[in-house]
């Protein structure tokens, strides 16, 4: 995503915690049953420039995702204001479904001017299991309209897009209730108790009552040290990634993404005192080796204490990720610490690669990516996250942000550079304290940031200090 629109969900999070359209305690839903979380969005109504910048939210949602359509609706009530605005701002055709026919006249359920079979994109404010969108979809069905899509503005990922979608109709969302939380929790506007109680009542495990009462604080919440991350880890890999952090005070990985031997081994034995992990793409190599080049580099990082992550990117299906770890060609268990791996393919990647990857080794799943209009949504990003947290050879994520609350793994940021914006071809840039302070990574990557530098160990040490300082600096955060 974006980080313009990414600072623009951040920002609208804010707002509706701030006019109470979001709030914690204990609240009874329609359904009887008492939540953590309520959203009231009904009230945006009376913010102007917040209703204006959800308007932009849909309707830059359904222009990404390129829906073709005749006209728009809002599910009445709270999102018939979200389709006026977008209509007006966008010039886009709006109908309007009424609640209750008229007594008198017409009595037509729908107002507007359309043709028979026109494609209506519907607007929702929340979707819980989706039942006002369906209702709404009938009527607007039985007055000759099409819908087959619906954007939501907060989805809480309670069975509404899978509902949906068994009807038929396709569920975006331009927030989703984790992506809430994420953030809120990240801007210290909520405690991880808190956050944690709504994540157990969505995932349906039982709430202590005893919290339910717990008040949104504004304590800001204490960064852990890589010590304490190290007690609280279970594996072995990551427990030896903090220890060389700590030992060698660096948290730089150098993105080793030079094409021959040579070159490649120079540059990590250069730069090899200054990071505590280096990566590498092998099959950018013209002359990759077993022996030449994986036995060195496992050398050279013994020599300064680094790990070694190969950023493979495994994808395929279990077998074939099976059989590409295992290809005597490249012999990856032998010399990396760590692979990277993709969620696309589901669980099974990640399971099959832990019958290959051997004790102390592990998987880094690649949850969200650095390139511009990257396709790594609020969902695909919960998803990666339930498969990193059901395996125990995941040892941390690839990432933009601290995307969890979880102190047991490791948040690695590629997309990293103190004098660029991006690259021509949509990878985009982060300065080191941007990544460790504000999102709250523990490491940041680092490519041609060093290695096309005229002098790449003086910009390693630059990175290094830096990205340690800003550890450094957000350890030792004043409680309030
Ligand atoms: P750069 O030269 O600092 O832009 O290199 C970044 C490296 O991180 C490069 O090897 C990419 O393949 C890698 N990378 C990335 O840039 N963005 C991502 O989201 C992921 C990997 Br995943």
């Amino acid at each position: 995503m974006a980080a313009e629109s990414e600072d623009r969900l951040e920002a609208l999070i804010e707002d509706l915690l701030r006019i109470n359209a979001i709030k914690f305690g204990s609240f009874k839903l329609k359904s009887g049953v008492d939540s953590p979380i309520y959203f009231d969005l009904r009230v945006i109504v009376s913010y102007p420039k917040i209703l204006g910048l959800v308007a932009d939210l849909l309707w830059s949602r359904a222009q990404s995702e390129g829906i073709s359509l005749d006209c728009i609706c809002g599910v009445p009530y709270t999102a018939l204001p979200f389709a006026t605005v977008v209509s007006v701002k966008y010039g886009v055709p709006m109908v309007m479904r009424r609640k209750e026919a008229k007594d008198y006249g017409t009595k037509r359920m729908v107002e507007g001017s359309w043709l028979p079979g026109s494609d209506c994109l519907l607007f929702e404010d929340v979707v819980t299991t989706g039942s006002s969108v369906l209702e709404t979809v009938e009527v607007l069905k039985t007055a000759g309209l099409e819908v087959k899509n619906t954007i939501v503005l907060l989805n809480r990922e309670q069975g509404g897009s899978e509902n949906l979608a068994s009807r038929g109709i396709q569920l975006y969302s331009v927030l989703s209730v984790y992506k809430v939380l994420d953030v809120l929790l990240s801007k210290n506007k909520i405690d991880l108790n808190m956050a944690e109680r709504v994540r157990g009542f969505l995932n349906g495990t039982t709430p202590d009552s005893s919290l339910l009462t717990t008040p949104i604080t504004t304590k800001i919440k204490k960064r852990l040290r890589y010590s304490e991350r190290r007690d609280i880890a279970s594996h072995k890999a990551v427990k030896r990634l903090l220890s060389i952090m700590e030992k060698k005070k660096t948290n730089l990985a150098l993105s080793a993404d030079l094409t021959t031997t040579d070159k490649l081994i120079k540059l990590v034995d250069e730069v090899g005192p200054h990071v505590c992990l280096v990566k590498t793409h092998v099959d950018i190599m013209s002359d990759f080796s077993y022996d030449g080049t994986g036995l060195r580099l496992k050398e050279l990082a013994k020599k300064h204490n680094f790990m070694i992550m190969e950023d493979r990117k495994f994808s395929d299906i279990g077998n074939t990720c099976k059989l590409q770890y295992t290809s005597p060609l490249y012999s990856l268990s032998d010399w990396s610490d760590l692979v990277t791996c993709h969620g696309i393919a589901g669980p099974g990647t990640v399971n099959a690669l832990s019958d290959v990857i051997p004790e102390g080794s592990g998987c880094v799943l690649v949850a969200e990516m650095s390139s511009r209009a990257c396709l790594t949504s609020s969902e695909y990003k919960e998803s990666v996250l339930r498969i990193a947290r059901d395996f125990d050879n995941v040892i941390g994520l690839i990432c933009q942000r601290k995307l969890s609350e979880r102190e047991d793994i490791l948040y690695m940021t590629p997309g990293v550079n103190i004098d660029k914006e991006g690259d021509r071809l949509g990878q985009q840039y982060h300065s080191p304290e941007e990544v460790i302070i504000r999102k709250e990574s523990d490491i940041i990557i680092v490519g041609r940031g060093i290695y096309e530098s005229a002098d790449p160990v003086a910009s390693a040490i630059q990175y290094k200090n830096r990205s340690y300082s800003a550890y450094t600096e957000s350890i030792t955060i004043p409680e309030h």
